[in-house]
């Protein structure tokens, strides 16, 4: 995707003008829009009526995984023109394996999901935003830094992490100022995106994102982002890892369309996963139990 050679794949794949478009602006600013038409709008509907009843318990951030429950969730998270488009950008099929809504703005720091999620080949991940309601300025919409994803790879060792299993809260004290510095520098620009319902935002796995300031504390921002892999890569938790040294905390991402999960490949072979990655997806999969995260008072 991110591959001089983006023209000519797109040409030898007979391309049509909205998905050359769709790729040509996510491979240059690193996040690309694409309406899901009068099916997504319904099924944005949905999505919310669905999941209001989580929200509802009071003082909750994000409902993570409500796909596992969620029909609507699902078909949004499996949008056949959203895969369709990321499998032309990537040249590989995209599976969608974790959900997230909000009812809210995050507020979150900006940060690249490369910190998160990330694979073998590198890069083999984007995250898909779905406006579920037409997101106003004052809702804390999605904020992100045009061409970050341009920038080399973050990790928690080029943050100045030295220990050989970084903590969480290595993230805030090194990583977040460390991102902070490299996007000073690079003077790239700082971008929001006010999308309506039913659009899809995409990002690029290394696009530095995150929530904007809350500025009508009467807002909502009700959203669905969705984090996607591709097929036949390594899977693993950045944050863990250590990468430069071969060293993976490897991952069984569930697959939302089949509800099991896709396997990790490593040159084209299974790779072996941690017995813990596999006791939490046989959890996920047959307890099929969205993970409610409540807000700290
Ligand atoms: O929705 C937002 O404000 C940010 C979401 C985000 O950063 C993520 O899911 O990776």
């Amino acid at each position: 995707m991110e591959s001089s050679q983006l023209d000519v794949h797109l040409q030898r794949m007979g391309a049509d003008p909205e998905t050359v478009a769709f790729c040509t602006t996510l491979a240059e600013r690193g996040l690309a829009t694409l309406d899901l038409g009068e099916e997504g709008r319904a099924l944005c509907d949905q999505a919310v009526a669905e999941t209001d009843p989580y929200f509802a318990q009071g003082h909750v951030g994000r409902v993570q995984d409500a796909w596992l429950r969620c029909k609507a969730v699902r078909r949004l998270a499996t949008y056949p023109k959203v895969t369709a488009m990321l499998a032309t950008a990537y040249g590989r099929q995209p599976f969608a394996f974790q959900t997230l809504n909000f009812q809210h703005g995050t507020q979150q720091a900006v940060h690249s999901d490369t910190i998160h999620f990330h694979s073998e080949p590198e890069r083999f991940m984007c995250g898909v935003w779905i406006a579920l309601e037409d997101i106003a300025p004052g809702a804390g919409p999605l904020e992100y830094v045009e061409g970050s994803h341009k920038l080399p790879v973050l990790t928690m060792q080029g943050a100045g992490v030295n220990r050989p299993e970084p903590e969480p809260q290595d993230y805030v004290q090194h990583y977040l100022p460390a991102l902070q510095n490299r996007l000073g520098a690079s003077g790239l620009p700082s971008a929001t995106v006010l999308p309506k319902k039913g659009q899809a935002v995409v990002w690029a796995a290394n696009l530095a994102h995150g929530g904007a300031p809350i500025t009508d504390p009467a807002s909502t921002r009700r959203s669905l982002v969705t984090h996607m892999y591709f097929r036949d890569c390594l899977y693993y938790t950045p944050m863990t890892s250590d990468p430069g040294s071969g060293r993976f905390s490897v991952r069984l991402p569930a697959n939302v369309a089949t509800g099991g999960w896709c396997w990790p490949r490593r040159y084209g072979r299974r790779t072996s996963v941690p017995a813990a990655a596999l006791v939490d997806a046989l959890k996920r999969r047959f307890l099929r139990r969205p993970y409610v995260h409540h807000l700290s008072a």
